[in-house]
């Protein structure tokens, strides 16, 4: 096809040592029928841009650059259901640089033409996609993730993610 876009988003990717704990404690759950998000892709969307032109897309990588964000500790202590079947993990609480940082590529997404989300910021880790009946909705995790940078992904079609580049969070 000639369709050039990408779909692209800005994320917090954690370490492999989280996103392995995180797996760990999820595939230990017992009793929810979904499909698991492979260990590999778990994340936290900061700002979905969606499908974007190439022109759209440097400028998204160039203005992040200029985000000044400090880094945060990320407590994952609250899990949910989204009624589309989609359990996750979050934070009782959105640490008030997590806010800021969102805030921040909110308005890099609209310096680069892309119209605004209207819906509230909803911090989370999808964990199950496609959840039927009526499934329990664990405890959480009660794990720690460490933000000191934040990334530009590239979401390709049946192929996974790729980090396209990567953000310091600096203080
Ligand atoms: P989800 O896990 O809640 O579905 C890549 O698809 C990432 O972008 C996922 O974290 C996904 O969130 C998020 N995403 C997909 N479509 C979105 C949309 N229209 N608005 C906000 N985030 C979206």
């Amino acid at each position: 096809t000639d369709d050039h876009t990408k779909r692209l988003f800005f994320a917090l990717w954690p370490s492999d040592e989280e996103r392995r704990a995180l797996a760990r404690w999820r595939d230990g759950l017992a009793g929810v029928r979904g499909r698991s998000v492979p260990a590999g892709n778990l994340h936290l969307t900061l700002a979905f841009a969606g499908n974007v032109d190439p022109a759209v897309a440097e400028c998204l990588a160039a203005r992040a650059e200029r985000v000044r964000g400090v880094p945060f500790n990320l407590v994952l202590d609250r899990t949910g259901l989204f009624r589309r079947g989609l359990l996750w993990a979050g934070t009782q609480a959105c640490p008030e640089p997590l806010a800021a940082l969102a805030n921040d590529l909110a308005a890099v997404l609209a310096d680069c033409g892309i119209a605004p989300d209207p819906r509230p910021f909803h911090p989370h880790v999808t964990l199950f996609r496609n959840v039927r009946g009526r499934a329990p909705v664990p405890d959480p995790p009660a794990q720690v993730w460490r933000a000191d940078r934040f990334c530009l992904v590239h979401s390709r079609p049946g192929a996974g993610y790729a980090v396209l580049k990567s953000y310091p969070l600096c203080g």
